[in-house]
Order: C-alpha cells, then structure tokens, then sequence
C-alpha cells in the first residue's frame, strides 16, 4: 500500500466516514461496514479528500478531458478533485456536474460547468453493486462522450450481477477502468497491520467471503 492510501483510510476512520456495525446496502446486502463519504463536511476535509482523489488519478496515469461529478455526491468531489489537481499537479482540468432536474429558465439544460465532451473521467464515492454508476455513464453516452475511467474513494469489491465484482463488470461493458483511492483488500489488510478492531475484521472478511469476488 502506498502512503497516501494508509492516510486515507486513517482519515476515513478519524471523520467515522468509515464505520462498523449492521448496515443495508442500496443491494439490499447487510453489510458490517459502509463507507459515507458525506460526512467529509467541512472545508479542510474536502481540500484533504481532493488530494486524495488526484493522488490517485496521477498514480493511475490515464488519458482523459474532463472530470465530471454525477449529482449529488459527485458533485463536490468532483469540484475538489479538480482543485487539488490544479493546487497539487499543476493541471487546470475542465469539470462538469448534472443537476437531477432539468431546468426550462436560464441556461437550461441539466449539465453545469464545461462541456462534457472528449474523453470523460467519471468521479464518485463508492461502487457496491454498479447501479449508480451505470445511470451516470447514460448520461455520458447522451451527450455523445466517451468514458475514458472512473475514479472512486472506496471499491468494495463485491460481485455484480454474476461471478465477475461490479467494478469488472463495468470495466467489461463500459471499455473502461475504475481507479480506486482504496479497495476493500486495502482496508483488510491496514486492519490486520494494527491488529485492533479484530472483531470487525472478522464481520468484514465473512462478508467478502459471501459476496466478495474470488
Ligand atoms: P451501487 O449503486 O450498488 O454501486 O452502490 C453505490 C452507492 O451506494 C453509493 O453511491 C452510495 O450511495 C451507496 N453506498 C455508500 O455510500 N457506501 C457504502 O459503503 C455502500 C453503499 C451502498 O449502498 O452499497
């Protein structure tokens, strides 16, 4: 694991973004941690989650225009991600969100920001199942863009529809790769270093024995 992968699980955990107990998915899984990326709620722990976001896009070092935050939760990662990528890397990168209505006044229309044109980096929180993603590449493929990847805080590595994880399955059908800050190995394995929270670890691992990829 990388550094800022170590930093950002500490963080998850400091913010209790990162929690441990009974939860029912979006899926309808119960599973014993969610990840809730809306309680990075402050000014500092945006700017923090940006770099965070843009240290991994670097590390991935994949080709694409414009970053594009899908509404709601999207939209202020998106926003701090391009931030930090211009404070951090030196890159001024066009970003986009959609808005959830259409608006019939002003400038209408239901996408905000630069264009969503050329090759498209999508930016989320979490992808369990896939379902949320998809609806965003909809909008994608609309306004004739293409999906250059997906970038998210946490992949949680569980299986989709079939055998293959939802993230696989969204590689496979979209042509396209997901980049990660963490995954769910990333989490196991930063648990079992500190050798605390052993029973939460236990719940962890029998999940990902039920619905984890093999
Ligand atoms: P899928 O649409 O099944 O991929 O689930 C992704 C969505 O589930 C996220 O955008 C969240 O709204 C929510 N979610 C979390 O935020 N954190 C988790 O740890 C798990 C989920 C979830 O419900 O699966």
């Amino acid at each position: 694991m990388k550094d800022y992968q170590i930093e950002f699980i500490e963080f998850a955990l400091e913010k209790q973004v990162l929690k441990f107990g009974e939860f029912t998915l979006k899926s309808g899984r119960t599973s014993p941690y969610f990840f809730n990326a809306g309680l990075f709620n402050t000014g500092r722990d945006l700017a923090r989650l940006g770099r965070f976001y843009a240290a991994a896009l670097e590390d991935a070092g994949i080709d694409y225009d414009v970053l594009f935050g899908p509404a709601y939760k999207g939209i202020p990662i998106a926003t701090t991600t391009a931030v930090a990528l211009a404070d951090h890397h030196n890159k001024d990168v066009p970003y986009c969100f959609n808005r959830k209505e259409k608006k019939a006044h002003g400038e209408g229309g239901t996408l905000v920001g630069s264009e969503l044109k050329g090759k498209i980096m999508l930016v989320d929180d979490v992808i369990t199942a896939g379902t949320a993603i998809r609806e965003s590449m909809e909008i994608i493929a609309e306004n004739g863009a293409d999906l250059s990847g997906v970038l998210i805080a946490l992949d949680r590595q569980e299986k989709g529809k079939a055998e293959l994880s939802a993230i696989q399955e969204v590689e496979r059908d979209f042509g396209t790769k997901v980049i990660s800050i963490v995954k769910l190995a990333d989490l196991i394995r930063y648990l079992e270093s500190k050798g605390t929270m052993g029973e939460h670890l236990e719940a962890v691992k029998a999940y990902r024995e039920q619905y984890g990829i093999t």
